[in-house]
């Protein structure tokens, strides 16, 4: 594992022109502010990344110890990266340190998306980190090629969200490349129509896999999240097999470790109020940080645009003993 460059890639860099013969066949829709989605093995794929998607299936080659952190979009992705990242590098850089990593990085210079590097044709990258990696990825587990899906030498772990929740995070963050109505997106969203989505399937996919593999695949939800981090990170630290010492506990380094990766402490850091991180596209490091609340739906939703919604996720994981916990439904 090792810190990305914050520098690490260009604007508008062109997605490599592989994979015609695919991707010329895939059917096609259209998402909010009028960009192309891909329909490949049951997911929508944005149209920056679906040659990125076919690449990494057919060159990624993983090492033992990987440790893969998935998501649908607006979930939670900054947070565990951070909180991951802050977890498994404690020998080297511990959480108190004037010199951590985290308190000069933006979460996503310190973990690379593999989505967009691999779109981007710069996945030689991830060759040049140290072992053991750590990497991101929206990709539904599906499109995960069975050399890292059913890999016993890798981890996943996976954070998703109310999808309320995740749809007003979404909509504030489209904000900052175009402006989108939210019931634009709302309506493309009840069709499943957003990038990575259905997020349903996204879900329902990691929860089956981490019912199935326990040992393999971490389901977490990011209301949990808010309820108790510490103990979050010391779930985290089992299933990665880097559980806390006693010293360790003694000296409260879970602790340490959840408030260093807290949105209070990373909100204010200037590392992540100015500049821009991004492969594909460069978006600002404060727009990773908003509210950070659990239930901020009410706000933006009607209490019948509300009952819809529910309605058609309840409709989409009912039978999966999947439940969605917000303190105001
Ligand atoms: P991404 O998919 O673009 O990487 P992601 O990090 O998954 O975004 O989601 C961003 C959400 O996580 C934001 O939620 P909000 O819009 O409802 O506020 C952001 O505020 C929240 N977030 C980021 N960092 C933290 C943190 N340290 N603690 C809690 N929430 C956080």
């Amino acid at each position: 594992m090792d810190v990305v460059g914050a520098a690490a890639g260009d604007d508008h860099i062109a997605p490599p022109e592989e994979y015609e013969d695919i991707v010329s066949t895939l059917p096609t829709a259209m998402t909010f502010q009028a960009k192309l989605l891909y329909q490949y093995q049951g997911g929508w794929v944005i149209y920056h990344r679906i040659r990125g998607l076919l690449s990494f299936q057919q060159r990624f080659t993983p090492r033992s110890g990987d440790v893969l952190l998935a998501s649908p979009p607006k979930c939670g992705t900054t947070w565990l990266k951070a909180l991951s990242f802050a977890t498994m590098a404690r020998a080297a850089y511990p959480p108190n340190a004037a010199e951590h990593p985290l308190l000069r990085l933006n979460p996503h210079d310190c973990v690379p998306f593999v989505d967009d590097l691999f779109s981007a044709g710069h996945h030689d990258q991830l060759e040049a980190l140290p072992s053991p990696r750590l990497m991101n990825t929206h990709m539904q587990h599906a499109q995960l090629p069975p050399s890292v899906a059913d890999n016993p030498d890798c981890k996943i772990v996976y954070v998703c969200r109310e999808p309320k929740d995740m749809l007003v995070s979404m909509w504030h963050f489209v904000q900052n490349v175009r402006p989108v109505t939210f019931s634009d997106l709302f309506e493309v969203a009840c069709e499943g129509k957003t990038p990575d989505g259905p997020f349903w399937d996204h879900i329902l996919g990691y929860w089956s896999a981490s019912r199935s593999s326990p040992e393999r695949v971490m389901f977490l939800q990011y209301e949990e999240m808010m309820r108790d981090p510490v103990g979050v990170v010391r779930e985290l630290a089992r299933f990665l097999g880097l559980p806390f010492s006693a010293a360790e506990e003694a000296a409260g380094l879970p602790a340490s470790i959840a408030k260093l990766c807290s949105m209070e402490v990373l909100k204010g850091l200037d590392a992540n109020k100015i500049g821009t991180s991004g492969v594909l596209a460069k978006y600002p490091h404060k727009s990773y940080f908003r509210k950070g609340v659990v239930g901020d739906w009410i706000n933006h939703m009607t209490p019948e645009t509300a009952v819809r919604f529910d309605a058609i996720v309840h409709d989409k994981i009912r039978g999966s003993g999947l439940s969605f916990r917000s303190p105001l439904v």
